[in-house]
């Protein structure tokens, strides 16, 4: 069954990978499926087409037969729950690789969407410098208990797992901010992920869109 995802026409990052269609596609390629995209502009995820496959009108969206999801995490889950490869099989692992996904998206990503709101949304307002401080100490909470509890492991909890995934999409969207980089184990932890084969396929495949649409060329994924 052909599965079909979103992302955005004209991703604000440029093709970074920061967009979370991203870990989507880093989910597919780390199980072995195939997918296609369909991209939409910020107008199109307004519009009742894209309203019916997302009520909020936001990317990522997943479809495979009849089924249409939303949520970048519930997307992930639902493949890995099917699909060898990013979640242990023994139930106690399992369910300590679920709690991870939740984790990255509940507890650590968060702040870090503060931490961008406060720079981009709220840069101009007058108080907007005086709270930058409070909302990276915010981040920096987490971090400092994420980086203890990583220690020197590889992964989270034993194998790679859509935990790490997640994990590491979320650290990702500090990038240029200089906070990981002082996380020794952290920075090693994001690189690790960043060098594993699917990412990479992944990352090469998004920014192809940025390319194609840089160079004026279709916009459609072959
Ligand atoms: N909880 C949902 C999920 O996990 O799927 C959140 C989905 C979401 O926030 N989607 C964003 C979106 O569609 C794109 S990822 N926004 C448009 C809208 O709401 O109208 C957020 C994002 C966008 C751009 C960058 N960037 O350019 O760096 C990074 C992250």
């Amino acid at each position: 069954m052909t599965i079909t995802i979103t992302a955005f026409e004209s991703s604000p990052d440029e093709g970074q990978g920061l967009a979370r269609d991203f870990r989507v596609r880093w989910a597919l390629e780390e199980v072995g499926l195939a997918y296609e995209v369909k991209l939409v502009s910020f107008k199109e995820m307004k519009e009742p087409e894209h309203l019916g496959r997302h009520p909020f009108g936001q990317i990522p969206t997943y479809e495979e037969g009849g089924l249409v999801l939303f949520e970048s995490g519930a997307i992930i889950l639902h493949v890995a729950q099917r699909h060898p490869g990013l979640l242990p099989d023994e139930a106690g692992a399992r369910a300590r690789a679920i709690a991870w996904m939740w984790a990255a998206l509940n507890t650590v990503e968060p702040p870090i969407v503060e931490l961008e709101i406060a720079r981009l949304v709220e840069k101009d307002e007058s108080w907007s410098e005086a709270r930058l401080p409070t909302v990276q100490g915010r981040v920096r909470d987490r971090l400092d208990r994420l980086s203890a509890r990583l220690g020197e492991r590889e992964w989270l909890d034993g194998e790679f797992s859509a935990g790490d995934l997640l994990m590491v999409t979320v650290l990702r969207r500090l990038d240029g901010e200089g906070i990981v980089e002082g996380y020794p184990n952290l920075a090693a932890y994001v690189a690790r992920g960043e060098a594993r084969p699917a990412y990479e396929r992944a990352f090469a495949d998004q920014l192809e869109v940025f390319e194609r649409s840089k160079a004026g060329g279709s916009l459609e994924q072959p």
